[in-house]
């Protein structure tokens, strides 16, 4: 008796899911895959739901930190791949697009990279030599397994002019130049991406489009920009989201969401650098015990403004990629305040889905429909 009941609610359970809403990943199916940033606690299954979100919901994966240059190359010489290398057997594993994420930055990059046994900075030849070394052992290393690499993350401000990396001192912009030319020869079928936030900002944008020329020009293989979209409840707005897609459509370049989150939270600040740090306010965090309905219906519908406009682009769009799971583990509790709570993400912070991801569901499908 025991059995059939079990044997009875497992078959209900079972064709509930057949008949239930498709996933998001069935639905972006033929417009872009849609991915997801994932840490090591869910490479190594710690919480079965998160993995089982992962696989079912997304159709593409970036590591969150695993394969910055910081945790893969501490050390001169000394690689670290062990959580790369679970992760990109995850990916495999999974049926899921793995990207790499991120070949070279300014930030999570161990000092050594830049200054000699004196600390002082390292000549433009070393500094070349170390990119090389650094981009050929694990471009190389992964040969084949990975679509494609985010080569430089980061290397302009907001206004359009270089930012002064230790890799800029050094080398002058030529360092992207290096960077892509050495991540092709390690793998020649890879896609090769330039990563950046505020891509809405104009001049930031304009100067993403010269530097994609300039490389195009001197022969080098970039196949996409990725605009990170991490996003307020008031900025970008729609308007200039769009107007930067059409600007990099219009110069012939593919784009990616490669970051996707938004904000819900009161902001000090509109970029993503890392660096940023504010003080706490009770003020600044007044969601700790929920979010009004009111706050939440804005969200949802900013979400969905945003995610008509990428199905909109879809044919420059080949990839968006959400920064985390769940609100549990989001960056943006601790940027730029530590210790608040966001809600930036797709599923909530007991592994459910929102409500939102419905919307995005039948908005795709009913995209895909009129087509
Ligand atoms: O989400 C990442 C966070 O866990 C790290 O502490 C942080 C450290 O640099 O990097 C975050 O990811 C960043 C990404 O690699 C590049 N664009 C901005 C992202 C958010 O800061």
């Amino acid at each position: 008796m025991k059995t059939i009941f079990a044997l009875s609610v497992l078959i209900l359970m079972a064709s509930l899911d057949t008949i239930g809403q498709k996933t998001l990943r069935e639905a972006t199916k033929g417009e872009f895959l849609f991915g997801v940033a994932v840490n090591m606690k869910q490479v190594n299954g710690v919480n079965p739901i998160e993995t089982e979100l992962i696989t079912k919901e997304f159709s593409a994966i970036v590591p969150e930190n695993i394969m910055k240059p910081q945790p893969i190359h501490p050390e001169e010489n000394k690689y670290k791949w062990d959580d790369a290398d679970k992760f990109v057997a995850f990916g495999e594993k999974n049926n899921l697009t793995v990207t790499g994420h991120c070949l070279i930055w300014h930030s999570q990059i161990g000092k050594w990279f830049f200054v000699d046994e004196n600390g002082k900075d390292v000549s433009p030849e070393i500094l070349k030599e170390r990119m090389r070394q650094h981009i050929n052992a694990v471009v190389s290393r992964y040969k084949g397994r990975i679509k494609g690499w985010d080569v430089v993350n980061e290397a302009f401000e907001d206004n359009g002019t270089y930012r002064k990396s230790k890799f800029y001192q050094i080398l002058g912009k030529d360092f992207i130049k290096y960077a892509f030319q050495f991540a092709h020869e390690a793998d020649p079928n890879a896609e090769l991406y330039y990563n950046d936030y505020n891509v809405e900002t104009p001049a930031k944008c304009d100067a993403i489009v010269q530097l994609v020329k300039e490389l195009k020009a001197d022969g080098c293989r970039i196949d996409a920009v990725g605009s990170q979209a991490h996003m307020h409840m008031n900025s970008p707005t729609l308007d200039a989201t769009e107007t930067s897609f059409k600007k990099l459509k219009t110069a012939g370049i593919h784009i990616l969401i490669t970051e996707w989150d938004i904000s819900i939270l009161p902001s000090p600040y509109d970029g993503a650098n890392v660096s940023a740090n504010f003080d706490y306010s009770r003020e600044m965090d007044p969601y700790r015990e929920g979010v009004p309905e009111a706050v939440q219906q804005q969200w949802n519908k900013r979400m969905l403004d945003m995610f008509g406009l990428f199905l909109k682009y879809s044919d420059v769009i080949d990839r968006v990629t959400v920064w985390g799971l769940t609100d549990n583990g989001t960056w943006l509790n601790n940027f730029p305040i530590r210790g608040r709570k966001d809600y930036p993400v797709l599923f909530d912070r007991n592994n459910q889905r929102k409500s939102v991801v419905d919307g995005m569901i039948k908005m795709a499908e009913n995209y895909k429909s009129k087509k």
